[in-house]
This record gives structure tokens, C-alpha cells and sequence, in this order.
């Protein structure tokens, strides 16, 4: 098998975002642009040489191909070891994972997340490096520069893995073994839960109604909880991972999963109802009659880790992303240990997490997570959650209004304008920007605005700064409205507006969320000036 430096003509837009990577498909299948891209970071991560790199992903269109490419391509840039999912499969918690135990130097996940799938839709790649993290800022920022230069890349020609056949295979001189996509992952569940109490919570007819959208979790989900936890079979609805996720868009929320919301809302509906997105990483929680959103789902999580096994008297630190409503900062204080607050992706957590400073942490989008993966997971939130309904016994409605009513309540949503003219979106921020600092000490209704500012990071652990991380109008604890940019975006450019409101005693249980948030929103139109700026009327999306 004869490795082969092939030239090549670099493309100039190959920068990462807030999670890899993401492009439509037809970019991706440009010639040479998936190798440039690869080529970028063997040359630029040398620790990837002589060393072992984990690969997998969602199982979207593309994923079998470009899998095929990055095996080659690793095994031609000095790889040793390759460990790759059965058919390429691998959740992006379960990546990060096998990087840990296996000590590897990497993984590449190919993954666009929630964004839709096929011939039309998105493609990615997640770089995770040792520990199981996704890339730093900084580091991505080298691969991008290499990306722009480049000249040849290397690979190994005429290659092909029997990607279904699980054990050991070669290319070249480097050993690829095909693993089991679950069993590594369901051990690593298994030692932080009471899979003893959930049986027993399932046998005596506690419900669950999991979603896995047609994407990767599907098989991770009928192991864990149909095998293992003894869940009856219709507790998996779309268990099986399609190439287009079965023409759906499994971005888990009250838009995309509606249909959930709808099984919650009804008269006999399941105990717990979750779903997860399309790399598994997100995870969405609703109980009977309600919807936990996802800071509130931190939060009340962080309430009650200690009666979990895997974090008994080991809580160290919490952390959300600045977005994130500030319901753990609630527990955090309670419970006397620290809290951060970090910028948006989960990469922004790692080094907290490597240094021991955090257990549980989490994101607005449907994210959260534990020190024990570098990724955040959704099949680790469902299980937390059964573990608690298991060991507390009481239903997800209780758990609520008993947080609510001890530490208060954060009303919260968030508000995307997708597809914009780039030059737009722009716009808005930067009139946003300039305006703040005239903003504090103005009075809306009952608030008053406290601070206004962009917010910026500097790592504790490492000490590198992130800047431009959203714009934020804070109404000191009372409410919040916040600014920015996705990062995540394919197409034009998405704006996204949070708005936080904090009430105690009974105004805490006494509203509906959006009711709750309308005077919020208008204090948003009169400060912001969305629809006045980009001609829509209302948000592409509300979650
Ligand atoms: C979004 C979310 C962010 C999340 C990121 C990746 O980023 O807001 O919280 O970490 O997606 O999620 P942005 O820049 O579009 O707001 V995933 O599930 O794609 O790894
Ligand atoms: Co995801």
C-alpha cells in the first residue's frame, strides 16, 4: 500500500467554530477539501505521530467516506494506532471517552451535530485532542493558518477498512481495530449510576419515552436502558441512526421535538421524556405535565449529585456558559462550592475540568455534563435523571416546584434569527456594542441595568483570554438579556438573543415562561432594535 504525497490547492475557509468545523455536504465534497483539512492538523498536532487517534461519528451522509479518507490519511501521517467505531459509528461523548481510556493523542469525530443530514444538509469534523477535549481556540486557530498554505497532503492509496467487521486490521504499518460503538461508553455509565435502582424503578412501572431522532444515540440508547436497565422496548422511539436522520432535524427542543413536549403534555404521558441530539451529546428533559429547560436541569442536578455514586461527597465545582441562566449559581452558593462562568462551547470547560476544579457543568443549548468525559452528554443527563426520580421517588413535576420553591426560579429563552445577511447581524452587534456602555443606570419598569458590556474570558487554569463572547445587559440578579453570534452557523449568520428573568417566593411558581419573559422581550425590542434592523418580525426559532 504505497502512501503517496498528493499536491494540493489550499482553500481559505477552513476555520473552526464554536464546535469544529461545518460546512454543507457540497463544500465537503469539494476536491481535496476534507484532506486539506485533515493534512492541517497532522501537521500542525505532531503528537499525533507514533501515537494512537480515535475515530467516529453521527452516522450522517458522508460520515463512511470520510472516515475512509481519514484512516488513510492518518496511517500515511505516522499514526500507530487507529480505533475507530463499528460502521463509524461513535457518539461524541463516547469519543471522548475512548480518548481517555485509551491515552490516544486524538480523536476526529465527523459530526454536524443537530444540523440536518443528506445530500443537502451539513457535515462536520470535531478535533479532540488528549484528555478527550475539544481543540483550544488557539490551536484551532494554527490549523486554520496551516489550512491557507498548504501544498500536498499525504495518504495511503487504495485503501479500503471493512468498517462493519469489528477486531484488528491493517493499513501500512498501522494497527486499526474496529471497536463496539457502546460497550466501552455503557461501562463508564455503569460506574456512576445505580443501574440496580433504575431496574427496580422500571420494574415497579416507572416510564420513559426516549427519543434518539433517527441519530447516534439510538443503539447506545436500546443497550443501556432496554438491555441493561430493563426498560420495556417502546421506551426507544427512532432508535435506528439513518444516514439523513430520517429527513428530520434532531436538534432536541420544543420546536424540533414538539412532538415530546405534546407526550408530556398528555393526559397519561411517561414519567421522564428525553431525547438527544444527532451526535448524542445534547440531551432534552421533560417530565409529566412540564419541560425542564436546560439551565434549570443543571441546576436541580447539581442539587442532588451527591445522591448519585459516582459524585457522593465529591461535588467540587459548577459551571455554565455566560448564557446559561444563573439557576446554579443558586446552588452553587447553597452548597458552598465554587461557580464559573465561561464562554459558549464546551471546549471553554476542559481545562476546569482537568484541573479538578469542576464535577457537573452545562449549556442552554441542551448541553450538560460531568468530570467524567471532556464532552458534554446526553444519555449521561437521562440517566441522572432516572437516578434521581429512582432514588427520590418522587416525579420530575415535584423535584421542580420543590427547587423552585427553595432556591427560586430563572424563566428563560432564547431567541435565534438565522440566516441572516452576515453584514446585518454585524450591524445589530455593533450597535449594541456601542450603545452599553450609555445603557447602565437606566430604568425599565422595576429594573434597573446594572452592567452592560461585552464579555470577555480569561482562563483560570492557562490564563489565555477569549474576547467578543456575547454582549450582555444585566438587571443585576433580577434578568438578563444577552447578545451574540452563533458560531455554529452554515449558512449566513444566526443572532441569538437569551432573556433571563429571576423570581422568588410565589411568583417563582405563579407564571407561565413566556409570560413571564414578554416584558423582558420588549425591553429587548426597545434596547436592541432586532426587527427594526433585519426586517424579521419575529425569531426563526424560540426554545
Ligand atoms: C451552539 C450552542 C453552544 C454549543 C455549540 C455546539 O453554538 O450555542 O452552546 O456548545 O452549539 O453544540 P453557537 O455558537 O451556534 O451558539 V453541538 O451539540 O453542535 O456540539
Ligand atoms: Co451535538
Amino acid at each position: 500500500m504505497p502512501i503517496r504525497e498528493i499536491p494540493t490547492r489550499p482553500y481559505q475557509d477552513q476555520k473552526s467554530g464554536t464546535a469544529g468545523l461545518r460546512k454543507k455536504v457540497a463544500v465537503f465534497q469539494q476536491p481535496h477539501y476534507l484532506e486539506n483539512f485533515l493534512q492541517s492538523i497532522f501537521d500542525v498536532e505532531t503528537s499525533l505521530r507514533g501515537a494512537t487517534l480515535i475515530i467516529g461519528g453521527d452516522g450522517r451522509y458522508h460520515n463512511r467516506e470520510a472516515i475512509q479518507t481519514a484512516i488513510a490519511m492518518a496511517a500515511a501521517n505516522g499514526v500507530r494506532k487507529i480505533i475507530v467505531g463499528q460502521g463509524g459509528i461513535l457518539s461524541t461523548p463516547a469519543a471522548s471517552h475512548l480518548i481517555r481510556l485509551h491515552h490516544a493523542a486524538g480523536g476526529l469525530l465527523f459530526t454536524a451535530s443537530h444540523n440536518p443530514a443528506g445530500p443537502d444538509g451539513d457535515f462536520g469534523i470535531k478535533f479532540n485532542i488528549a484528555g478527550g477535549g475539544q481543540a483550544s481556540e488557539t490551536l484551532t486557530g494554527k490549523i486554520y493558518e496551516q489550512s491557507t498554505q498548504l501544498t500536498r497532503y499525504r495518504i495511503v492509496e487504495g485503501t479500503s477498512l471493512d468498517l462493519d467487521r469489528r477486531g484488528a486490521q491493517k493499513i501500512a504499518d498501522t494497527d486499526v481495530d474496529v471497536v463496539d460503538s457502546v460497550e466501552d461508553y455503557a461501562r463508564l455509565q455503569q460506574s456512576l449510576f445505580d443501574f440496580d435502582r433504575i431496574r427496580e424503578w422500571f420494574k415497579k412501572g416507572g416510564r420513559l419515552r426516549f427519543d434518539a431522532m433517527h441519530a447516534v444515540t439510538g443503539p447506545y440508547a436500546k443497550r443501556i436502558f432496554i438491555e441493561q436497565l430493563g426498560a420495556p422496548e417502546t421506551s426507544v422511539m427512532n432508535g435506528c441512526p439513518l444516514e439523513d436522520f430520517g429527513d428530520g432535524h434532531p436538534d432536541p427542543n420544543l420546536i424540533y421535538a414538539k412532538h415530546l413536549y405534546d407526550l408530556a403534555m398528555s393526559a397519561d404521558g411517561p414519567d421522564l421524556i428525553a431525547a438527544s441530539d444527532g451526535d448524542g451529546d445534547r440531551n432534552m428533559i421533560l417530565g409529566r405535565g412540564l419541560f425542564i429547560s436546560p439551565g434549570d436541569s443543571l441546576a436541580m442536578l447539581a442539587a442532588h449529585l451527591d445522591k448519585l455514586p459516582g459524585y457522593k461527597g465529591r461535588l467540587k465545582g459548577l459551571a455554565r456558559s455566560m448564557p446559561t441562566c444563573r439557576a446554579v449559581d443558586q446552588v452553587a452558593r447553597a452548597l458552598g462550592v465554587e461557580c464559573h462562568e465561561t464562554p459558549t462551547g464546551w471546549k471553554f470547560f476542559c481545562n476546569l475540568l482537568d484541573a479538578g476544579r469542576l464535577t457537573l457543568c452545562g449549556e442552554e443549548s441542551f448541553g450538560t455534563s460531568s468530570s467524567h468525559t471532556r464532552e458534554k452528554d446526553g444519555l449521561w443527563a437521562v440517566l441522572a435523571w432516572l437516578n434521581i426520580l429512582a432514588v427520590t421517588g418522587m416525579s420530575v413535576q415535584q423535584i421542580a416546584q420543590a427547587h423552585w420553591q427553595r432556591f427560586g426560579r430563572h424563566y428563560y429563552a432564547r431567541h435565534d434569527y438565522d440566516d441572516l445577511p452576515v453584514a446585518t447581524a454585524n450591524a445589530v452587534m455593533a450597535q449594541l456594542k456601542t450603545a452599553s456602555p450609555n445603557l447602565i443606570g437606566q430604568h425599565h419598569g422595576a429594573w434597573t441595568i446594572s452592567q452592560a458590556d461585552e464579555f470577555s474570558y480569561t482562563d483560570p487554569i492557562d490564563g489565555s483570554v477569549a474576547t467578543a463572547q456575547g454582549l450582555r445587559i444585566v438587571f443585576g440578579e433580577a434578568a438578563r438579556i444577552i447578545l451574540r453570534l452563533s458560531g455554529t452557523g452554515t449558512q449566513g449568520a444566526t443572532l441569538r438573543l437569551y432573556l433571563e428573568r429571576y423570581e422568588t417566593g410565589v411568583d417563582a411558581l405563579a407564571w407561565q415562561n413566556n409570560e413571564a419573559l414578554a416584558p423582558l422581550a420588549i425591553i429587548a425590542d426597545k434596547l436592541i432594535r432586532i426587527a427594526e434592523q433585519t426586517g424579521r418580525k419575529t425569531p426563526s426559532v424560540i426554545t
